[in-house]
């Protein structure tokens, strides 16, 4: 299976027109504050601290692009964007945070998927649901990845997903596909792996 070799910080952009050309295939990440985006893109390079990680939600307010094996023909690129949602960064700022996200995710003509991240630990939040409802209403393919599933115990581990099934199919007619993660302990690393290596096959194709 594919794995990482080398990962490196690219480019911090705070619009869309100053990102690294679309020369690779790249997956967004993206989802409310202190989710766990960092935190997922580290695990995912097995890096330390190539994204920056904080105790305080809205550390990341620039689009992050982060080469993986840059010097191979198999790059790809990581992006963390800005968390939304956030109640103490002020509602101006937020909007325009969201807004930066929405321009950013609709003009990559490289984007293959959006990693949509959810906190395995909280119930479907409103502003996650409509966020997803924007992606579908603008064709951009997701992903959800939960996270922090090391916080839970073995009953709520049992418990979440169908939960958030349930609620989800109301709105949609069927689930889209759903990755279960931890950074902490390395859960799901090999599946998101996997499916980038498959989904990177079809960059060429585009
Ligand atoms: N136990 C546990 N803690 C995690 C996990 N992922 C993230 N955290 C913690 O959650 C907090 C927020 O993580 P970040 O990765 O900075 O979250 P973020 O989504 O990038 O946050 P913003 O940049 O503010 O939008 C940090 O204290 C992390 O250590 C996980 O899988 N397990
Ligand atoms: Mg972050």
């Amino acid at each position: 299976m594919m794995d990482v070799h080398t990962a490196e910080f690219m480019k911090s952009s705070a619009h869309p027109k100053e990102c690294p050309a679309p020369d690779f295939p790249e997956y967004a990440f993206i989802g409310r504050s202190n989710v766990g985006k960092s935190s997922l893109i580290n695990m995912l390079a097995h890096r330390n601290s190539l994204a920056k990680i904080s105790g305080t939600p809205g550390k990341t307010q620039l689009i992050n692009h982060f080469a993986i094996d840059l010097d191979k023909e198999t790059c790809w690129y990581l992006v963390d964007l800005p968390g939304f949602g956030y109640a103490k960064v002020s509602k101006t700022s937020r909007t325009k945070w969201q807004r930066t996200s929405e321009q950013f995710l609709t003009s990559r003509a490289n984007l293959m998927c959006v990693m949509m991240l959810l906190d395995s630990r909280h119930p479907p939040q409103k502003v996650d649901m409509e966020f997803m409802a924007w992606m579908a209403e603008n064709n951009l393919p997701f992903v959800m990845v939960f996270t922090k599933v090391d916080k839970l115990n073995q009953t709520e581990r049992a418990a979440f997903l169908p939960h958030y099934e349930k609620e989800m199919l109301k709105q949609w007619q069927r689930m889209p596909p759903v990755y279960i993660t931890s950074a902490e302990k390395g859960d799901g690393r090999d599946e998101l792996l996997r499916f980038i290596e498959q989904t990177n096959a079809l960059f060429e194709n585009l």
